[in-house]
């Protein structure tokens, strides 16, 4: 199996993230990465490469010129606005809720980086751009492999991506790093594509990127978003929309979910996946599920990943896995790898 990494994700190192009205330090810290290369290195599996690179035409899949024109500037935009910019993030604090105009780009930053966001909790930093195009390079590849035979391939990217839109960023993604594989694969002669995500959180960005598509199946299971971020998607009743109906699938579970309940909620996806008839399948493989999570509240323990590798690697399809959140930093590494060494 090959991991497709760039060392450049350490470029993103952001301070801080508004929580309950203070800012406290960033969970997204580059050493979560760091722990799964140093645990694939130790445990000797596949071989780590750099990602190639990519046309903007192939970001533009996903996300609006616009907005990838917004993430490649906005650093020089901030840094102009006064040099000593420079030691600070760029944190949004002002949004367009409804009633809004979202048409219409202003000129003024602080509004240009509410329009392209929706929490205070992702600061965008010096390297973020650099880091985030190098990550999603990672999913891209690793969707290449895929496409030439390889059964598992793995984008140990960061920032991770499920949260970011075709025009937004948010819950520490820029770009959608899942959604971009899955589209890749599409371009490139897979009919149909199925994204199972099983991050703590909802990947709201990735559902709606396809939500009226009948040729991307999205399912996730999930913290329920009445009490868990992002909130305000990932519900039951999502089911897709015009000729995307049927194609999503939400299990939100409660707080304090253990891999018993959990893994019904895994076989129900994938009994789903199996319906919908994929040609492919893409992970968003967040392990903030784990019992040690600072942010999130399931109760995964190490070995149940060894357990979900496993029923991955039965539904049979080429996969690919892309790296999401998991901030219990000590952990991460080994619980990540338990996916990959049990699927392969
Ligand atoms: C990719 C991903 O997992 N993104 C998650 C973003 C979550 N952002 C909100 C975090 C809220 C932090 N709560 C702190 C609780 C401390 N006890
Ligand atoms: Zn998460």
């Amino acid at each position: 199996m090959k991991t497709f990494y760039n060392h450049v994700h350490a470029q993103h190192q952001g301070k801080v993230e508004m929580f309950r009205g203070a800012l406290v330090p960033c969970f997204d810290v580059p050493a979560r990465a760091d722990h799964v290369l140093a645990e694939l290195q130790r445990r000797q599996l596949g071989t780590v490469e750099s990602p190639h690179t990519f046309d903007d035409s192939v970001l533009t899949s996903i996300h609006s010129p616009r907005y990838l024109n917004f993430l490649a500037t906005a650093w020089h935009q901030w840094v102009a606005l006064d040099a000593a910019n420079a030691d600070r993030d760029i944190l949004p604090s002002t949004w367009p809720t409804r009633t809004f105009r979202t048409d219409i780009e202003p000129d003024n930053f602080a509004a240009k980086v509410g329009l392209y966001s929706f929490d205070a909790g992702t600061p965008f930093t010096s390297g973020t751009w650099v880091a985030a195009r190098a990550g999603a390079y990672c999913a891209l590849s690793a969707a290449q492999q895929a496409l030439s035979g390889d059964r598992a391939s793995f984008a140990l990217s960061r920032p991770p991506g499920h949260h970011a839109g075709g025009d937004f960023f948010g819950g520490y993604c820029f770009l959608n790093n899942a959604a971009l594989a899955a589209q890749y694969l599409r371009d490139h002669g897979m009919a149909k594509v199925a994204i199972l995500d099983v991050d703590y959180h909802h990947g709201n960005g990735t559902q709606a990127i396809f939500y009226d598509r009948p040729d991307v199946f999205f399912a996730s299971i999930h913290g329920d978003p009445r009490t868990e971020y992002p909130f305000y998607l990932g519900h039951a009743d999502e089911v897709g929309r015009g000729a995307g109906l049927g194609a999503n699938l939400n299990l939100p579970l409660p707080r304090g979910t253990d891999f018993s309940t959990w893994s019904d909620a895994l076989t129900t996806a994938l009994a789903a996946i199996d319906r919908f008839g994929a040609d492919a399948l893409v992970v968003s493989l967040g392990l903030d599920t784990f019992e040690g999570d600072p942010i999130s509240g399931f109760q995964l323990k190490t070995a149940d990943y060894l357990r979900l590798g496993e029923r991955l690697a039965q539904v049979g399809l080429p996969t690919v896995l892309v790296f999401e959140g998991g901030y219990a930093v000590q952990a991460v590494g080994i619980n990540a790898v338990n996916v990959l060494e049990a699927f392969v």
